[in-house]
């Protein structure tokens, strides 16, 4: 990989529309203000400023834009696509000055226009096309491969609205549309001469061609024309600017002249209304499968325009299609892509008449796979019958790569027939159904999981037929963030503070963190560290304020769980544990204890009763403690509503506790772990995802263990489980949820959470009783340590120094090196 040096501005071209000085940028932003948004220095909102400012930024973006396009087209590198149904991006104009290093003249300029940089900044929507973790790993994945240099692509769909903005009321979460777009989007590309069809459903003919050799023809019964939007990602201080493409749908015909003259208005607008909901809205569910066609049309549609826009790529090159695998190597975000495995061998096939061999070879060299989730629910399997309908031509394809896969596998196993009927990409038990993940371990020559526990699961588990037959294909690849955006975006007191003393070299390479190493044990340090924190915990306090009304301490512990809310991440967990706190305090009003403020955010899927509960339920005791005039000054509870990438930007840098308390086993990596550890925050967590290397990483005395191993969590389930005699035993345990059940959290309503109750009293599949006990007692060992602030701050700046490892710069090298087999280009 190429070394991070050029400490210069990357921007050299001097011209009109591009220079960098305060002067020039000023009236680059008047220009912009009055020439696209149409409006003057005074009569403009806030709005209209973050636009002006936004092009303003982008025209200095486009040449080293266009330049790196140039240069993956024409010279012989191998091209990364990353194919995710997701791409959780956050905003975009504080990154972009941070790798562009413009951030101070634009600030001067704006402040010289009468106008406050950060004020404007909060104006800029979140493009929030992601769920949680998956589409927000996608996006600090481009965001290295950019500042790596590994030339990439990222493909997905531009969803017209993204996922949805989340309200608090009476204590539940109510859903609003996202309208990300109402102001349009400074940063992307519309490029319609790029267009391609993809179509749908129809039937397949045979036919035979010149040298008489039979031939498959698919005959759609609809085409959509799926639109290109491109926006730039920059590399930090690379020089490099990679592309995000997102795919749009929209009608071949705007309109059908016919049936309307005819009178048949609605026939006339039937089309385009399919073609344009495709990518209309993203599905809200994280972890679940909803078996909905219209997500199978989403998936194949971006899947598709993805692959044929590969093909054009390649065939400007001249080069012929036999070595289209060594142009590119096509990185699977889930399954939720892995249609892909079918439509390449159609494209190769069909369309451009490659005998099958030749096409498995390409095809199979070319794509990889990554499992996020070990959860059975979120396994994604399509019922035949729809499948049939939407894609007949690929069904026949995935019926040739099944017969031909599983005599290899009767070979390989002598003939055993339940692993036939287990790996086989159709499911024919009963109800028939295509299994996604089965298509994509046959499809793919490497198969990752996200963290060191979870890629053994897979291979232990979930995926252990395909481990068997071919162990070579696995490996781990351990999730990591970028620094940039979770660091020096989100927390610049801190990296202030760090670059004051280790020099700036650590954004590229996160490892020179270590070098803080020295200065845990200087006093004057660690005042400058709670110096630098207590101005951030400060800005989320007047945030607070402002949002909910509650008012916090800064000077309390920012005790913070932040993530999509369900059940196996044990948000209730945490809440058995406030009931706890609170009931010990109402009994010994003179206990001394840490103040804390509990804080949460997350969005529940709208399907998802339990996890919209479990909002009531925070919400619910949060109106109890912070209403109760004892409570003053010693606990508080939030829930922070509409989590999203900017709201994260301000709680994980404001945090001294990370809540990662996962029944083990079930969170395949986590990385809000990694975003809070990295800014400061100690972990309370199980040995689950992640959790266990960043323990290991900053030193087991620096991290707060408790709970049930993966080992003990299973031998506990298959020895039968018996949540209500722990229920009956533990007497805290046992007063906490008899407070709840007799609706002292609920206004005296004894019904409201009995649906939480009864879950946990009789089967308590998240084991959070076995739990309780052990996070309680670790909960009191936190809450002692905290009292010695001194060693807290050590301990925070040990755990900052030890996170090198979770950059996803690391990541990146290993799938670079490991998977993908391309090396960075030289930076410009
Ligand atoms: C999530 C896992 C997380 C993991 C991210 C990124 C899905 C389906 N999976 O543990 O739950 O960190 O993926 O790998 O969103």
């Amino acid at each position: 990989m190429p070394e991070l040096t050029s400490p210069e501005p990357a921007v050299q071209i001097e011209d009109d529309r591009t220079a960098i000085s305060v002067e020039a940028l000023k009236r680059a932003i008047l220009d912009n203000l009055f020439f696209i948004v149409g409006t003057t220095q005074h009569a403009a909102s806030d709005d209209e400023f973050f636009t002006a400012i936004a092009y303003t930024v982008r025209d200095r973006i486009l040449a080293r834009w266009l330049a790196t396009r140039e240069r993956y087209r024409n010279e012989d590198v191998r091209v990364v696509c990353y194919l995710s149904a997701e791409f959780l991006m956050g905003p975009h104009l504080a990154n972009n000055l941070l790798n562009l290093q413009l951030e101070i003249p634009v600030r001067q300029a704006v402040a010289e226009l009468d106008r406050d940089l950060d004020l404007i900044m909060e104006h800029e929507p979140e493009p929030g096309l992601g769920n949680g973790g998956l589409g927000r790993l996608a996006a600090c994945y481009l965001d290295s491969m950019a500042t790596l240099g590994v030339p990439a692509v990222g493909y997905g769909i531009r969803y017209e609205f993204g996922i949805f903005e989340q309200q608090i009321r009476d204590g539940g979460q109510v859903e609003l549309t996202d309208h990300w777009l109402l102001h349009g989007n400074p940063w992307e590309i519309r490029r319609p001469n790029e267009a391609l069809d993809v179509g749908f459903g129809g039937r397949t003919e045979g036919w035979s061609d010149s040298t008489g050799r039979y031939r498959v023809r698919w005959l759609p019964a609809s085409v959509v024309k799926g639109i290109p939007y491109d926006t730039p990602v920059l590399g930090y201080r690379s020089g490099i600017a990679n592309t995000l493409r997102l795919w749009r749908s929209e009608s071949t015909e705007s309109f059908y002249f016919d049936r309307f003259n005819s009178g048949d208005y609605q026939g006339a607008v039937a089309g385009k209304t399919f073609a344009e909901t495709i990518s209309k809205v993203l599905y809200p569910n994280d972890e679940e499968i909803q078996g909905k066609e219209l997500r199978l049309q989403q998936q194949y549609f971006f899947t598709s325009c993805a692959l044929q826009d590969m093909i054009r790529v390649y065939l400007h090159t001249n080069r012929s299609i036999d070595a289209f695998h060594e142009k590119f190597a096509i990185q699977l975000n889930d399954t939720h892509p892995s249609i892909g495995v079918a439509e390449l061998m159609r494209l190769l096939i069909d369309e451009h008449g490659l005998e099958w061999e030749k096409a498995w070879e390409i095809t199979s060299h070319t794509f990889s796979y990554t499992n996020h989730t070990l959860l059975p629910e979120a396994l994604e399997r399509w019922p035949l019958p729809l499948f049939a309908s939407l894609l007949p031509r690929h069904l026949e394809i995935i019926y040739e790569i099944n017969a031909r896969f599983l005599d290899l596998v009767r070979k390989h196993f002598d003939g055993n027939e339940a692993r036939v009927s287990r790996m086989s990409i159709i499911d024919e038990h009963g109800e028939k159904f295509v299994r996604m993940a089965n298509l994509a371990c046959v499809g793919s020559h490497r198969i990752n999981g996200v963290a060191e526990l979870h890629s053994q699961l897979l291979e232990k588990e979930v995926l252990r037929d395909f481990y068997e037959l071919w162990p070579e294909k696995f490996l781990n690849v351990t999730n990591g963030v970028t620094p940039r955006r979770w660091i020096a975006v989100s927390n610049p007191e801190l990296s202030d503070l760090i670059t004051r003393h280790i020099g700036s070299d650590w954004l590229g390479n996160l490892d020179e963190l270590n070098r803080l190493e020295q200065y845990a044990d200087d006093a004057g340090f660690r005042a400058e560290w709670r110096k630098a924190q207590r101005e951030v915990k400060v800005r989320l306090s007047h945030y607070i304020l402002d949002q909910t009304g509650v008012s916090v301490d800064a000077d309390s512990m920012f005790d913070a769980q932040v993530k999509r809310i369900h059940e196996y991440k044990r948000q209730h967990l945490n809440v058995l544990h406030i009931i706890t706190l609170y009931l010990r305090l109402k009994s010994r009003p003179n206990l001394e204890i840490a103040p804390r403020t509990f804080l949460f955010g997350g969005k529940a899927a709208p399907g998802y009763a339990m996890a919209k509960l479990i909002i009531k339920l925070i919400n619910s005791v949060g109106e109890v403690v912070n209403g109760d005039p004892q409570m003053k000054h010693r606990l508080k509870v939030v829930f922070v509503p509409n989590y999203n990438v900017t709201l994260g930007q301000k709680i994980y840098p404001s945090a001294d506790l990370s809540e990662q308390i996962s029944t083990a086993g079930k969170e395949a990596s986590g990385t809000g772990n990694m975003k809070f550890a990295m800014n400061g925050a100690l972990t309370i967590g199980t040995l689950d995802g992640a959790n266990i290397e960043i323990r290991d990483a900053v030193g087991h005395e620096n991290f707060f263990l408790f709970g049930l191993t993966t080992e003990q969590v299973e031998a506990k389930l298959a020895a039968g489980y018996h949540p209500r005699s722990i229920y009956e035993s533990n007497p805290f345990l046992r007063e906490a949820i008899d407070a709840l059940a007799a609706g002292q959290f609920s206004r005296g309503d004894k019904e409201l959470f009995k649906p939480l109750l009864d879950q946990l009293l009789n089967t308590d599949p998240y084991l959070l009783f076995a739990d309780y006990q052990s996070y309680i007692d670790c909960q009191d060992h936190v809450g002692e340590t905290y009292r010695d602030y001194e060693k807290w701050s050590r301990m925070a700046i040990l755990n900052v120094a030890h996170m090198g490892k979770f950059s996803s710069d690391r990541a990146i090298r290993e799938y670079s090196a490991n998977i993908w087999r391309v090396d960075g280009i030289d930076h410009a």
